[in-house]
């Protein structure tokens, strides 16, 4: 059994949490989640408030234990859904892609725990400081919108500008990967990319299996130019748009071929126009299994990893 300050505040079994992954991250998907005793997050993604409150009261009707929303600070309802969970008041808000500084006030009266991904040490200082209840540290490794810094590197470096205690996400599949994490100062881990693979995940199919089939070199940093670098598997889109980005194709278009790609991919598994977001760890990914498993199994395999470290030391 691993105990952590995240166990503890959240009154969650394991110190696991599964990414926000917009598109995807449903509250059937949510709700297996945290019926395992991890924390299920429900992307908010680019949708409306009133599919957020659909979800919150989907996973409500499975589940007693907490659930969280992870908010997209880019989507044009952000505002909306930031009012949404403030009204539902659910147990955690995460947020992604940006600083949510200016919702912080709001969410700590409606008794919510802020857990904003930071992809900076000024980031962290400045959410330390607003109040938030941990921090989740993501390192590019991750699939979707990532941030400069590797995992390896930046957990560290939260840690130790912030008292709160530190999630890690990018590039953890498995067991060695939260046993790396505890390690590195982190009291717990976010996946996105290993509940790609649950039972419960409604994506298409064929996303499913290229993940399940993903090897070492499949994903590749797309959107470097316009800014909003996105981590994805290799594939005819992912090809056609990297030519189109490095060949001069005027903003606007570049943009257009992106917009839609990830529905493309979650609800049709269509390879040649579709986005499949995902990270680099798609790689330790092996088989579909039920959420609660995943969550269970990843903390099982970390433990005596955990005491082998221990034991070499003299
Ligand atoms: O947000 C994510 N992953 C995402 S969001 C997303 S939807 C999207 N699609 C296309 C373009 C952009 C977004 C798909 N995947 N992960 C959390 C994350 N947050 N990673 C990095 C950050 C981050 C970056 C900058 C957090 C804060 C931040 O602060 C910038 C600032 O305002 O100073």
């Amino acid at each position: 059994m691993i105990e952590t300050r995240i166990t503890e505040m959240l009154g969650i079994r394991y110190p696991v949490f599964q990414g926000g992954m917009a598109w995807i991250a449903d509250g059937r998907l949510a709700a297996a989640v945290s019926e395992g005793g991890g924390l299920g997050i429900i992307a908010a993604g680019n949708a409306p408030g009133t599919y957020v409150r659909a979800e919150i009261r989907a996973a409500r009707a499975r589940t007693k234990r907490p659930i969280g929303v992870n908010i997209m600070l880019l989507s044009p309802y952000a505002d909306e859904v930031a009012r949404v969970v403030a009204e539902e008041r659910v147990a955690v808000v995460t947020t992604g892609a940006g600083n949510p500084s200016r919702y912080m006030k709001d969410w700590l009266a409606a008794g919510i725990r802020v857990i904003p991904v930071v992809a900076s040490v000024a980031m962290a200082k400045l959410m330390t400081r607003l109040g938030a209840a941990a921090l989740i540290a993501e390192g590019g490794e991750s699939g979707g919108h990532v941030g400069e810094l590797t995992t390896m590197v930046l957990v560290p470096q939260i840690v130790d500008v912030s008292d709160l205690p530190v999630i890690a996400a990018g590039g953890i599949a498995d067991g060695r990967g939260v046993a790396a994490a505890l390690m590195l100062g982190a009291e717990g881990v976010q996946m996105g990319t290993r509940f790609l693979s649950a039972c419960e995940c409604g994506i298409h199919p064929a996303y499913k299996e290229k993940v399940v089939k993903a090897t070492d070199l499949c994903t590749v940093v797309t959107g470097k130019r316009l800014g909003h670098p996105v981590r994805s598997l290799r594939t005819p889109f992912s090809r056609a748009y990297l030519e189109a980005e490095y060949g001069g194709m005027p903003d606007a278009e570049l943009e257009a071929m992106a917009t839609g790609a990830l529905r493309l991919a979650v609800q049709e598994g269509d390879a040649a126009h579709g986005c499949f977001l995902s990270g680099q760890c798609a790689a330790l990914v092996r088989k579909e299994q039920p959420a609660a498993e995943i969550v269970r199994e990843v903390m099982e395999e970390a433990e005596p990893l955990l005491l082998r470290a221990a034991k070499w030391v003299k």
